[in-house]
């Protein structure tokens, strides 16, 4: 598709942070409240590329502001050009390096200007980038959190109204016996057939994992995701190839390189990729491109409203993560329909804001 062409006006950010309908205890910590910065790419032509940002922790929302404030001085007058926008922040930011914030603010970026190519050229961004899916296996990550196992069947159940077929499941409690128990009770308590994920957070060693993985092993968990430390590939490795169940990384490889070692190291059995550490929509085709070459499966971490599409257009797409975080503040909610997840068909990512409750949950 030929590509619009289009100049950087300016970039401005703004945060909101909404209530969770469902607050998430992980391992690693307990959320009640999502930080989001929003992000608008104004361009001299009038077409505007949006993109949302999770920044985990509340008191990252200025810190991801001021690095989005300073990529936008950088490119003000550039033309909407993704691959040229990154390398003139890549050559900006080496010294600094590009990991975490800077990472998610040259991700955010990204993501805004295929979002304004995309609108420009009055297509939905999965056919801008030729893919041809209408829908994506999605499971709903909502909930299931490190809460008493007696809880949790009848929050499964809830979970899956919706229209799901497949959810996720938090583990990682200092007690083994007590993550079977909760298993167990959302096994009992969903329809035979039901995907079951299940998320440690990094929060285990490799002798623990692999110890762990194998008392799980006969529960028929869909994957083990992040058993030990992200950062630690080889025994990630090690996990993968000592369970059968399969092995999930990737929500914190920063970058499409970082992607290739992990392949290349045989990290995990599947991959997962997050938009706004993997590169925005360019880093997640080209990180892609390489799991498409090794044959491994590629699921999304959160964003689900632009995840969607770029699963859409992923050869190896596997399953969508939908949480409704952002939901609070978007006039645009994600249609499921037996299991899957719809792609949306208005131009763009399809994303948009709904006014009245960004000024409810905004912060300065
Ligand atoms: C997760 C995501 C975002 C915040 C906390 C935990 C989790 C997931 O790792 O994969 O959903
Ligand atoms: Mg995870």
């Amino acid at each position: 598709m030929t590509r619009p062409q289009l100049t950087v006006r300016a970039l401005r950010t703004r945060a909101v942070i909404p209530p969770m309908r469902r607050p998430l205890g992980t391992s690693a910590t307990r959320m009640d409240r999502a930080p989001f910065v929003l992000v608008e790419l104004e361009t001299e032509e009038g077409i505007t590329g949006r993109a949302h940002a999770y920044c985990y922790v509340e008191g990252a929302v200025p810190l991801l502001r001021e690095m989005l404030d300073l990529a936008g001085e950088a490119v003000s007058g550039a033309a909407v050009d993704p691959r040229a926008i990154r390398s003139t922040l890549d050559a900006r930011f080496r010294l600094l390096g590009v990991h975490g914030i800077v990472a998610m603010g040259l991700s955010a970026l990204d993501v805004a200007c295929w979002d304004a190519l995309a609108v420009a050229a009055g297509v939905p961004l999965v056919r801008f980038l030729e893919g041809r899916a209408t829908s994506v296996p999605a499971y709903n990550s909502n909930g299931l959190s490190l809460a008493a196992p007696d809880v949790l069947g009848a929050e499964a159940r809830a979970l899956l109204e919706p229209g799901f077929d497949a959810l996720k499941i938090r583990l990682g409690r200092a007690d083994p016996e007590q993550d079977l128990a909760a298993v167990r009770a959302v096994r009992a308590a969903v329809p035979d057939g039901t995907a079951l994920m299940a998320d440690y957070n990094q929060a285990l060693t490799v002798a623990d994992a692999t110890a762990r993985g194998a008392q799980l092993e006969r529960e028929g968990l869909y994957w083990l995701e992040e058993p030990i430390a992200a950062d630690d590939l080889p025994g990630c490795a090690a996990v993968a190839a000592a369970l059968m169940t399969p092995v999930q990384i990737g929500e914190n490889l920063y970058g499409p390189q970082a992607v290739a070692t992990a392949i290349a190291q045989q990290a995990s059995d599947y991959l997962m990729f997050d938009l706004m550490r993997i590169g925005g929509v360019s880093g997640w085709l080209e990180a892609a491109a390489s799991a498409a070459r090794a044959g491994i499966p590629v699921s999304s971490h959160l964003y689900p409203e632009v995840s969607v599409h770029l699963l859409a257009a992923t050869e190896t797409a596997h399953w969508l993560e939908y949480v409704d975080w952002a939901e609070p503040f978007l006039d645009t909610g994600i249609e499921i329909v037996d299991g899957a997840a719809r792609v949306p068909e208005r131009p763009g990512t399809g994303v948009i804001w709904d006014e009245d409750a960004i000024a409810r949950y905004a912060v300065s």
